[in-house]
């Protein structure tokens, strides 16, 4: 597989068919649970079975691991990647016509933060976006326009945005988050979160900077969002597009390794001057 073509043109196609999956199919739930809890929608059976029948043949892929699948699935012994996606992340807004997302990351070998090799999102709002990384590179924007992916900007982050996307339950909060997170909006920082993930991040990315933040709480002590398929395709994203990603260690993202193909942590997505800030009130310089 040439990494970037290959992987960014199948992406592209299968994004306009998950569209199309949105706005045709119903938003109605199927009687299952996913690994993780969640309800099953029929839409996130539909956007997982279209990925796996884009991907499953294709002789580099070892094993497909999805949000909306139990167990890892084998696909082609001599395959040297593992792709990871979450289908239709932000599915439960779907309903109330937010904007959602799709999120796929590349690993060759046992999935884990160093062995991701690429990455990308589709963001379905408005118009559809994709954004896609190769390890190193700097990401690439591209816009769905009259029948062509347009390529737009290199995504290049600044020092500081005024940006915050703070996720969890407030009830929940540890004190610590509560004190920092009303600090930055006391500067002037302005809430910007939609319950989606793709495009919460997608705006601190697009707007140069800010901090987009899922942290630990009490009622859910690692989080809720999923290494494998959620937090580490961003991870490796925004280290590309200059800005950074940690975990409420101070540690990045890409240093952790995974125990199990649905484990979740704490995470912190942002430019530098808020992840520094971040790190002082977390007490973890
Ligand atoms: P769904 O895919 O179940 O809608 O969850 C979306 C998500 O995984 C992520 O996109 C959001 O950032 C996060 O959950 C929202 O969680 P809260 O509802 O707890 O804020």
């Amino acid at each position: 597989m040439d990494r970037s073509s290959r992987y960014g043109d199948i992406n592209q196609e299968v994004a306009l068919e998950i569209h199309a999956l949105i706005i045709n199919e119903d938003t109605g739930y199927v009687d299952k649970t996913n690994a993780t809890g969640d309800q099953q929608l029929k839409l996130d059976v539909a956007c997982d079975l279209l990925i796996e029948k884009a991907f499953r043949d294709n002789s580099d892929i070892y094993a497909l691991i999805s949000e909306e699948k139990e167990d890892v699935m084998r696909c082609n012994s001599e395959g040297r990647y593992t792709l990871c996606y979450d289908p239709l992340d932000g599915s439960s807004i779907v309903d109330v016509n937010l904007a959602v997302g799709a999120i796929f990351a590349i690993y060759e070998g046992e999935p884990s933060g160093d062995t991701i090799v690429g990455a990308s999102y589709v963001v379905f709002g408005p118009r559809i976006e994709v954004v896609t990384t190769i390890r190193d590179e700097a990401p690439t924007r591209y816009r769905y326009i009259d029948g062509d992916y347009q390529v737009f900007h290199p995504i290049v982050m600044g020092n500081k945005g005024h940006i915050n996307a703070s996720g969890g339950s407030q009830k929940h909060w540890q004190d610590k988050h509560i004190t920092f997170i009303h600090v930055l909006f006391s500067e002037g920082y302005r809430l910007r979160y939609s319950g989606g993930m793709v495009p919460d991040l997608h705006q601190v990315l697009v707007k140069g900077g800010g901090l987009f933040s899922y942290p630990s709480t009490t009622d859910s002590p690692n989080g809720k969002l999923r290494v494998l398929f959620e937090v580490l395709p961003f991870a490796l994203i925004f280290e590309a597009a200059g800005g950074e990603a940690i975990d409420e260690k101070g540690r990045p993202l890409l240093e952790l390794t995974v125990t199990h193909p649905h484990a979740r942590t704490p995470c912190f997505f942002g430019s530098h001057y808020e992840i520094k800030r971040l790190k002082e009130a977390y007490g973890v310089v």
